[in-house]
């Protein structure tokens, strides 16, 4: 086929494709057939096909993996921004306006030492840099270096306690006039992970407003909704049945992978 490669594409790309066409796959049901979704049996068929994803991806890679990195000489001229590119939220244009000097990331929940953080304090924890692929289930992908800290550094400061399941991240921006604001969740293996950061800095520069200034999430083997951006709070808890529509996540909610996994 002439103008097309002929080189296959490796098996972690086409798994990669398979798994973000899976994460999404839900959730354009759920747009297409509205109807559907009002019917009993729906739900289970989403609840049903996460299990069958997750399972599918433990078997293929175990969670303790490292994301693929990448050198300087793959970095994308830029890096898009997706989603929300500037919160419309009055207190987050008043932190944006003083340069975040007054934001506070307040982490609280099932923790022994409850706290919050000022972006001076964040950028002191131990930290990592890493080059990595950023994969939108929306069908574009794009390679930045983020620096950040270890989320792992605040865990060991904040102490979850035995009882702690998932770490909650909860954003400045609203996503309709009802009160919804974006919010994403990972488990505590996640949590752990040595590249999932609180990062800071994108391309050597401070993270831009586009990009989720002033802290955004990289969980890097999960894809690009599982990334918060302008994450103001943290919460760990043992469920997520108090939080939103139950499912972990603003997309999830709606129909996504809560396991988003790459
Ligand atoms: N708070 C918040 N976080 C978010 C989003 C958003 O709209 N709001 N979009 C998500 C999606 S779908 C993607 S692909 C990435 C986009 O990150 P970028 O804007 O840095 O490209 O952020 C994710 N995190
Ligand atoms: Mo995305």
């Amino acid at each position: 086929m002439p103008g097309r490669s002929k080189v296959k594409p490796a098996e972690s790309d086409r798994r990669r494709l398979l798994l973000r066409a899976l994460a999404a796959g839900g959730a354009s049901l759920l747009a297409g057939c509205d109807r559907l979704s009002r019917t009993a049996w729906f739900p289970e068929v989403l609840a049903g096909a996460e299990k069958v994803t997750e399972a599918a991806q433990r078997a293929v890679t175990p969670r303790g993996a490292m994301a693929q990195e990448f050198d300087e000489a793959d970095l994308s001229p830029s890096f898009r921004s997706n989603g929300t590119a500037n919160p419309n939220n009055p207190q987050y244009q008043a932190l944006a306006a003083g340069g975040f000097a007054g934001y506070r990331l307040r982490v609280f929940g099932l923790v022994d030492h409850p706290r919050s953080y000022s972006l001076d304090e964040i950028r002191a924890l131990p930290s990592r840099t890493q080059i990595t692929r950023h994969d939108c289930v929306e069908g574009w992908s794009a390679i930045g270096k983020w620096k950040g800290a270890r989320l792992s550094a605040l865990l060991d400061e904040v102490q979850p306690n035995a009882s702690a399941r998932y770490a909650v991240f909860y954003c400045a921006d609203p996503m309709d006039n009802k009160g919804t604001r974006y919010y994403e969740s990972i488990d505590m293996d996640d949590a752990h992970h040595p590249q999932t950061l609180l990062a800071y800095d994108l391309n050597d520069r401070r993270l831009p407003v586009a990009n989720g200034a002033p802290i955004r999430l990289r969980v890097e083997r999960q894809l690009g909704y599982k990334m918060a951006k302008y994450v103001m709070a943290i919460e760990f808890v043992d469920s997520f049945k108090d939080i939103g529509a139950g499912k972990g996540g603003y997309w999830e909610d709606l129909g996504y992978e809560w396991y988003a996994g790459i």
